[in-house]
Protein backbone atom coordinates (compact mmCIF):
# COMPACT_ATOMS: atom_id res chain seq x y z
CA UNK A 1 0.00 0.00 0.00
CA UNK A 2 3.14 1.87 0.84
CA UNK A 3 4.37 1.55 -2.67
CA UNK A 4 0.90 2.07 -4.17
CA UNK A 5 1.11 5.62 -2.45
CA UNK A 6 3.91 6.32 -3.36
CA UNK A 7 3.65 5.46 -7.23
CA UNK A 8 0.36 7.37 -7.62
CA UNK A 9 2.43 10.53 -5.96
CA UNK A 10 5.01 10.39 -8.33
CA UNK A 11 2.34 9.44 -11.31
CA UNK A 12 0.20 12.38 -10.32
CA UNK A 13 2.64 14.60 -9.93
CA UNK A 14 4.23 14.51 -13.19
CA UNK A 15 1.21 14.50 -14.57
CA UNK A 16 -0.03 17.70 -13.04
CA UNK A 17 3.37 19.50 -13.92
CA UNK A 18 2.74 18.42 -17.57
CA UNK A 19 -0.82 19.41 -18.15
CA UNK A 20 -1.20 22.11 -20.92
CA UNK A 21 -4.48 23.90 -19.92
CA UNK A 22 -7.09 23.73 -17.41
CA UNK A 23 -9.25 20.95 -18.40
CA UNK A 24 -6.50 18.86 -18.62
CA UNK A 25 -5.98 20.02 -15.08
CA UNK A 26 -9.37 19.22 -14.12
CA UNK A 27 -9.31 15.85 -15.18
CA UNK A 28 -6.29 14.73 -13.47
CA UNK A 29 -8.09 16.00 -10.18
CA UNK A 30 -10.73 13.93 -10.62
CA UNK A 31 -8.68 10.86 -11.59
CA UNK A 32 -6.54 10.93 -8.37
CA UNK A 33 -8.56 12.75 -5.67
CA UNK A 34 -11.96 12.91 -7.22
CA UNK A 35 -14.74 9.76 -5.27
CA UNK A 36 -13.44 7.48 -7.84
CA UNK A 37 -10.06 8.42 -7.89
CA UNK A 38 -6.57 6.65 -7.23
CA UNK A 39 -5.88 7.60 -4.34
CA UNK A 40 -9.52 7.53 -2.96
CA UNK A 41 -9.86 3.88 -4.16
CA UNK A 42 -6.16 3.46 -1.41
CA UNK A 43 -8.02 5.24 1.22
CA UNK A 44 -10.99 2.65 1.17
CA UNK A 45 -8.99 -0.06 1.52
CA UNK A 46 -7.49 0.89 4.84
CA UNK A 47 -10.25 -1.30 6.71
CA UNK A 48 -7.95 -4.47 6.16
CA UNK A 49 -5.03 -2.82 7.89
CA UNK A 50 -3.97 -3.60 11.44
CA UNK A 51 -4.51 -1.59 14.19
CA UNK A 52 -0.89 -0.67 14.23
CA UNK A 53 -0.41 0.14 10.69
CA UNK A 54 -3.16 1.77 9.68
CA UNK A 55 -2.12 5.41 11.29
CA UNK A 56 1.00 5.52 9.71
CA UNK A 57 -0.43 4.64 6.89
CA UNK A 58 -3.28 7.37 7.19
CA UNK A 59 -0.55 10.02 7.91
CA UNK A 60 1.17 9.09 4.71
CA UNK A 61 -1.78 9.17 2.58
CA UNK A 62 -2.34 12.36 4.01
CA UNK A 63 0.63 13.42 3.42
CA UNK A 64 -0.05 12.21 -0.45
CA UNK A 65 -3.37 13.89 -0.32
CA UNK A 66 -2.06 17.57 0.38
CA UNK A 67 1.22 17.15 -1.98
CA UNK A 68 -1.06 16.22 -4.54
CA UNK A 69 -3.51 19.40 -3.85
CA UNK A 70 -0.27 21.87 -3.74
CA UNK A 71 0.70 20.29 -7.30
CA UNK A 72 -2.93 21.06 -8.63
CA UNK A 73 -2.65 24.96 -7.03
CA UNK A 74 0.87 25.18 -8.65
CA UNK A 75 0.38 24.10 -11.76
CA UNK A 76 -3.03 25.85 -12.02
CA UNK A 77 -1.51 29.46 -10.90
CA UNK A 78 1.23 28.84 -13.72
CA UNK A 79 -1.33 28.08 -16.27
CA UNK A 80 -2.97 31.10 -15.59
CA UNK A 81 -0.69 33.37 -15.62
CA UNK A 82 0.76 31.80 -19.04
CA UNK A 83 -2.66 32.27 -20.15
CA UNK A 84 -2.93 36.47 -19.05
CA UNK A 85 1.06 36.51 -20.80
CA UNK A 86 -0.34 35.27 -23.77
CA UNK A 87 -3.33 37.43 -24.03
CA UNK A 88 -1.29 40.32 -23.41
CA UNK A 89 1.22 39.54 -26.20
CA UNK A 90 -1.97 38.88 -28.48
CA UNK A 91 -3.84 42.41 -27.35
CA UNK A 92 -0.62 44.63 -27.71
CA UNK A 93 -1.78 48.14 -28.86
CA UNK A 94 0.90 49.79 -30.76
CA UNK A 95 0.35 53.73 -30.19
CA UNK A 96 2.90 54.83 -32.69
CA UNK A 97 0.49 53.05 -35.96
CA UNK A 98 -0.60 56.44 -37.35
CA UNK A 99 -4.23 56.74 -37.38
CA UNK A 100 -6.84 56.07 -40.05
CA UNK A 101 -7.49 59.76 -41.46
CA UNK A 102 -11.04 61.43 -40.55
CA UNK A 103 -12.47 63.84 -43.69
CA UNK A 104 -13.54 66.91 -42.57
CA UNK A 105 -16.49 68.24 -43.36
CA UNK A 106 -16.60 72.29 -44.58
CA UNK A 107 -18.96 74.97 -43.43
CA UNK A 108 -21.22 75.50 -45.82
CA UNK A 109 -21.47 79.11 -47.66
CA UNK A 110 -25.12 79.16 -47.13
CA UNK A 111 -24.67 79.13 -43.64
CA UNK A 112 -21.83 81.31 -43.38
CA UNK A 113 -24.19 84.05 -44.81
CA UNK A 114 -26.57 82.96 -42.42
CA UNK A 115 -24.91 82.88 -39.64
CA UNK A 116 -23.75 86.66 -41.01
CA UNK A 117 -27.21 87.78 -41.10
CA UNK A 118 -28.06 86.22 -37.82
CA UNK A 119 -25.76 88.17 -36.04
CA UNK A 120 -26.31 91.14 -37.11
CA UNK A 121 -29.84 91.05 -36.13
CA UNK A 122 -29.25 89.56 -33.04
CA UNK A 123 -26.77 92.43 -32.45
CA UNK A 124 -29.98 94.63 -32.64
CA UNK A 125 -31.81 92.87 -30.00
CA UNK A 126 -33.70 90.32 -32.66
CA UNK A 127 -34.83 86.91 -31.48
CA UNK A 128 -34.12 83.93 -34.28
CA UNK A 129 -37.22 81.47 -34.32
CA UNK A 130 -37.32 77.82 -35.57
CA UNK A 131 -40.64 76.54 -36.83
CA UNK A 132 -42.06 73.71 -38.62
CA UNK A 133 -41.72 72.76 -42.55
CA UNK A 134 -45.12 71.06 -42.68
CA UNK A 135 -47.95 73.79 -41.79
CA UNK A 136 -51.59 74.11 -42.88
CA UNK A 137 -52.48 76.64 -45.49
CA UNK A 138 -54.43 78.56 -42.93
CA UNK A 139 -50.57 80.03 -41.76
CA UNK A 140 -49.26 80.08 -44.69
CA UNK A 141 -51.66 81.78 -46.65
CA UNK A 142 -54.70 82.98 -45.19
CA UNK A 143 -53.24 84.61 -42.04
CA UNK A 144 -51.23 86.36 -44.57
CA UNK A 145 -54.08 88.02 -46.21
CA UNK A 146 -53.55 85.71 -49.43
CA UNK A 147 -56.85 85.45 -50.98
CA UNK A 148 -58.40 82.44 -51.60
CA UNK A 149 -57.91 82.71 -55.71
CA UNK A 150 -54.20 83.61 -54.65
CA UNK A 151 -51.78 82.20 -57.62
CA UNK A 152 -49.31 80.69 -55.32
CA UNK A 153 -52.09 78.55 -53.55
CA UNK A 154 -52.58 76.64 -56.77
CA UNK A 155 -51.32 73.11 -56.81
CA UNK A 156 -48.92 73.83 -59.52
CA UNK A 157 -47.17 76.00 -57.32
CA UNK A 158 -47.68 74.11 -54.04
CA UNK A 159 -47.12 70.59 -51.81
CA UNK A 160 -49.83 69.72 -50.42
CA UNK A 161 -50.53 66.77 -48.18
CA UNK A 162 -54.65 66.32 -48.98
CA UNK A 163 -56.96 67.14 -51.66
CA UNK A 164 -58.55 69.67 -49.17
CA UNK A 165 -55.37 71.91 -49.74
CA UNK A 166 -55.01 71.96 -45.96
CA UNK A 167 -51.87 70.74 -45.02
CA UNK A 168 -48.83 71.64 -47.24
CA UNK A 169 -44.71 72.21 -47.24
CA UNK A 170 -44.30 76.20 -46.02
CA UNK A 171 -43.79 77.93 -48.87
CA UNK A 172 -42.30 80.73 -47.12
CA UNK A 173 -40.86 81.55 -43.74
CA UNK A 174 -43.93 83.73 -42.96
CA UNK A 175 -45.99 81.10 -40.71
CA UNK A 176 -43.17 81.20 -38.05
CA UNK A 177 -43.77 84.76 -37.47
CA UNK A 178 -47.83 84.36 -37.64
CA UNK A 179 -47.21 81.95 -35.04
CA UNK A 180 -45.24 84.10 -32.88
CA UNK A 181 -47.20 87.14 -33.52
CA UNK A 182 -50.49 85.22 -32.02
CA UNK A 183 -48.10 83.61 -28.85
CA UNK A 184 -45.25 86.34 -27.81
CA UNK A 185 -46.39 89.17 -25.79
CA UNK A 186 -45.45 92.77 -27.80
CA UNK A 187 -43.08 94.27 -28.88
CA UNK A 188 -41.62 91.81 -31.16
CA UNK A 189 -38.61 91.64 -33.41
CA UNK A 190 -37.81 88.18 -34.33
CA UNK A 191 -35.75 86.41 -37.49
CA UNK A 192 -37.37 83.49 -39.06
CA UNK A 193 -34.83 81.98 -41.24
CA UNK A 194 -35.53 78.26 -42.79
CA UNK A 195 -36.16 76.02 -45.77
CA UNK A 196 -38.94 76.95 -47.91
CA UNK A 197 -40.54 74.30 -50.86
CA UNK A 198 -42.42 75.47 -54.21
CA UNK A 199 -43.16 73.27 -57.02
CA UNK A 200 -40.26 74.28 -59.50
CA UNK A 201 -38.24 72.82 -61.47
CA UNK A 202 -34.30 72.55 -61.28
CA UNK A 203 -31.91 74.88 -63.08
CA UNK A 204 -29.18 76.93 -62.91
CA UNK A 205 -31.72 79.41 -60.61
CA UNK A 206 -34.81 77.85 -59.31
CA UNK A 207 -34.86 74.63 -56.56
CA UNK A 208 -37.78 73.32 -55.41
CA UNK A 209 -36.41 73.61 -52.05
CA UNK A 210 -34.69 76.67 -51.29
CA UNK A 211 -33.90 79.16 -48.32
CA UNK A 212 -35.84 82.12 -46.88
CA UNK A 213 -35.00 84.99 -44.04
CA UNK A 214 -37.85 86.81 -43.20
CA UNK A 215 -37.83 89.47 -40.06
CA UNK A 216 -40.62 91.58 -38.35
CA UNK A 217 -40.41 94.18 -35.78
CA UNK A 218 -43.56 95.21 -34.28
CA UNK A 219 -44.50 97.77 -31.54
CA UNK A 220 -46.41 100.87 -30.70
CA UNK A 221 -45.30 103.97 -33.38
CA UNK A 222 -43.31 101.81 -35.63
CA UNK A 223 -43.01 103.63 -39.09
CA UNK A 224 -41.78 103.10 -42.69
CA UNK A 225 -38.53 105.16 -41.43
CA UNK A 226 -37.60 102.64 -39.07
CA UNK A 227 -38.00 99.60 -41.81
CA UNK A 228 -35.60 102.13 -43.67
CA UNK A 229 -33.25 103.30 -41.34
CA UNK A 230 -32.72 99.32 -40.39
CA UNK A 231 -32.40 97.58 -43.46
CA UNK A 232 -29.58 100.42 -44.36
CA UNK A 233 -27.87 99.77 -41.24
CA UNK A 234 -28.03 95.89 -41.80
CA UNK A 235 -26.86 96.31 -45.82
CA UNK A 236 -23.78 98.64 -44.72
CA UNK A 237 -22.76 95.75 -42.14
CA UNK A 238 -23.41 93.16 -45.13
CA UNK A 239 -21.87 95.16 -47.61
CA UNK A 240 -19.75 97.43 -46.26
CA UNK A 241 -19.87 100.99 -45.06
CA UNK A 242 -20.85 103.49 -47.40
CA UNK A 243 -23.46 100.91 -49.00
CA UNK A 244 -26.08 102.84 -50.95
CA UNK A 245 -29.29 101.25 -51.22
CA UNK A 246 -32.90 102.33 -52.64
CA UNK A 247 -36.23 101.70 -52.07
CA UNK A 248 -39.08 100.89 -55.20
CA UNK A 249 -42.66 100.45 -54.43
CA UNK A 250 -43.62 96.87 -54.98
CA UNK A 251 -47.28 95.09 -53.77
CA UNK A 252 -47.40 92.23 -51.74
CA UNK A 253 -50.80 90.91 -50.08
CA UNK A 254 -49.54 90.84 -46.11
CA UNK A 255 -47.43 94.34 -46.44
CA UNK A 256 -48.57 98.18 -46.97
CA UNK A 257 -47.20 99.79 -48.26
CA UNK A 258 -44.88 97.37 -49.72
CA UNK A 259 -41.53 98.33 -51.67
CA UNK A 260 -38.57 96.50 -52.93
CA UNK A 261 -35.15 96.94 -51.77
CA UNK A 262 -31.91 97.31 -53.86
CA UNK A 263 -28.03 98.00 -52.96
CA UNK A 264 -26.31 100.23 -55.52
CA UNK A 265 -24.03 97.50 -57.53
CA UNK A 266 -20.39 97.61 -55.09
CA UNK A 267 -18.52 96.22 -58.44
CA UNK A 268 -18.90 99.42 -60.35
CA UNK A 269 -20.92 102.09 -58.07
CA UNK A 270 -23.69 102.10 -60.17
CA UNK A 271 -22.16 102.38 -63.54
CA UNK A 272 -23.85 99.16 -64.76
CA UNK A 273 -21.15 95.55 -65.30
CA UNK A 274 -21.58 92.14 -65.46
CA UNK A 275 -22.22 91.41 -61.66
CA UNK A 276 -25.23 94.00 -61.97
CA UNK A 277 -26.46 92.83 -65.49
CA UNK A 278 -25.87 96.16 -66.74
CA UNK A 279 -28.49 98.00 -64.43
CA UNK A 280 -26.27 99.59 -61.21
CA UNK A 281 -27.94 98.00 -58.89
CA UNK A 282 -28.98 94.78 -57.42
CA UNK A 283 -32.36 93.73 -55.82
CA UNK A 284 -31.73 92.37 -52.42
CA UNK A 285 -34.98 91.57 -50.56
CA UNK A 286 -38.99 92.96 -50.42
CA UNK A 287 -40.31 94.78 -47.38
CA UNK A 288 -43.18 97.01 -46.53
CA UNK A 289 -45.13 97.91 -43.36
CA UNK A 290 -47.42 94.97 -41.88
CA UNK A 291 -51.06 95.47 -43.66
CA UNK A 292 -53.53 95.96 -40.79
CA UNK A 293 -55.79 92.76 -41.46
CA UNK A 294 -52.64 90.81 -41.38
CA UNK A 295 -52.07 92.13 -37.35
CA UNK A 296 -55.66 92.00 -36.46
CA UNK A 297 -56.23 88.55 -37.36
CA UNK A 298 -53.12 87.48 -34.97
CA UNK A 299 -54.86 89.43 -32.39
CA UNK A 300 -52.74 92.86 -32.38
CA UNK A 301 -54.66 95.93 -32.70
CA UNK A 302 -53.15 97.55 -35.58
CA UNK A 303 -54.74 101.16 -34.34
CA UNK A 304 -52.14 100.80 -31.51
CA UNK A 305 -49.47 98.62 -33.12
CA UNK A 306 -47.69 99.07 -36.10
CA UNK A 307 -44.77 96.99 -37.38
CA UNK A 308 -42.53 96.10 -40.64
CA UNK A 309 -41.83 93.03 -42.00
CA UNK A 310 -39.08 91.83 -44.40
CA UNK A 311 -38.19 88.44 -46.67
CA UNK A 312 -34.90 87.45 -48.53
CA UNK A 313 -33.91 84.72 -50.48
CA UNK A 314 -30.38 83.44 -48.68
CA UNK A 315 -29.48 81.48 -51.73
CA UNK A 316 -29.07 84.47 -53.94
CA UNK A 317 -28.01 86.11 -51.27
CA UNK A 318 -25.15 83.77 -51.26
CA UNK A 319 -24.02 83.35 -54.64
CA UNK A 320 -23.85 87.13 -54.83
CA UNK A 321 -21.43 87.02 -52.43
CA UNK A 322 -19.36 84.54 -53.47
CA UNK A 323 -20.03 84.41 -56.54
CA UNK A 324 -21.60 81.42 -57.73
CA UNK A 325 -23.21 80.95 -60.82
CA UNK A 326 -25.15 77.84 -60.41
CA UNK A 327 -27.73 77.94 -57.85
CA UNK A 328 -27.51 73.61 -58.46
CA UNK A 329 -23.57 74.22 -56.97
CA UNK A 330 -25.22 74.91 -53.58
CA UNK A 331 -27.50 71.71 -53.17
CA UNK A 332 -24.69 69.70 -54.47
CA UNK A 333 -22.54 69.82 -51.29
CA UNK A 334 -19.39 68.54 -53.50
CA UNK A 335 -16.24 69.10 -50.71
CA UNK A 336 -14.33 70.45 -53.73
CA UNK A 337 -16.85 73.14 -54.13
CA UNK A 338 -17.63 73.84 -50.50
CA UNK A 339 -14.36 73.91 -49.28
CA UNK A 340 -13.52 77.15 -51.26
CA UNK A 341 -15.36 78.99 -49.13
C1 LIG B 1 -39.65 88.60 -50.65
C2 LIG B 1 -40.58 89.43 -49.88
C3 LIG B 1 -41.55 89.64 -47.73
C4 LIG B 1 -42.70 89.69 -45.65
C5 LIG B 1 -41.95 89.02 -46.58
C6 LIG B 1 -44.17 89.22 -43.74
C7 LIG B 1 -44.51 88.29 -42.80
C8 LIG B 1 -45.58 88.51 -42.00
C9 LIG B 1 -46.31 89.63 -42.11
C10 LIG B 1 -45.95 90.55 -43.06
CL1 LIG B 1 -46.01 87.34 -40.84
N1 LIG B 1 -44.88 90.32 -43.86
N2 LIG B 1 -43.11 88.99 -44.52
C11 LIG B 1 -43.02 91.02 -45.85
C12 LIG B 1 -42.60 91.64 -47.03
C13 LIG B 1 -41.87 90.96 -47.96
O1 LIG B 1 -40.80 88.89 -48.60
O2 LIG B 1 -39.31 88.98 -51.73
N3 LIG B 1 -39.20 87.50 -50.11
C14 LIG B 1 -38.26 86.63 -50.78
Amino acid sequence: MKEQLANIRAQAIRAMEQAQDTAALEALRVQYLGKKGALTAVLKRMGSLTAEERPAMGQLANEVRSALEEALEARSKKLEAQALEARLKAETLDVTIPGTPVALGHRHPMYIALDEIKDIFVGMGFEVLDGPEVELSYYNFDRLNAEADHPSRDWSDTFYFDADSRVMLRSQTSPMQVHAMEKKELPIRILAPGRVYRKDEVDATHSPMFHQVEGMVIDKGITMADLKGTLNAVMEQLFGPGTVTRFRPHHFPFTEPSCEMDVQCHKCGGEGCPTCKGEGWIEVLGAGMIHPSVLEMSGIDPNVYSGWAFGMGLERLAMRRFKITDLRLIFENDIRFLEQF
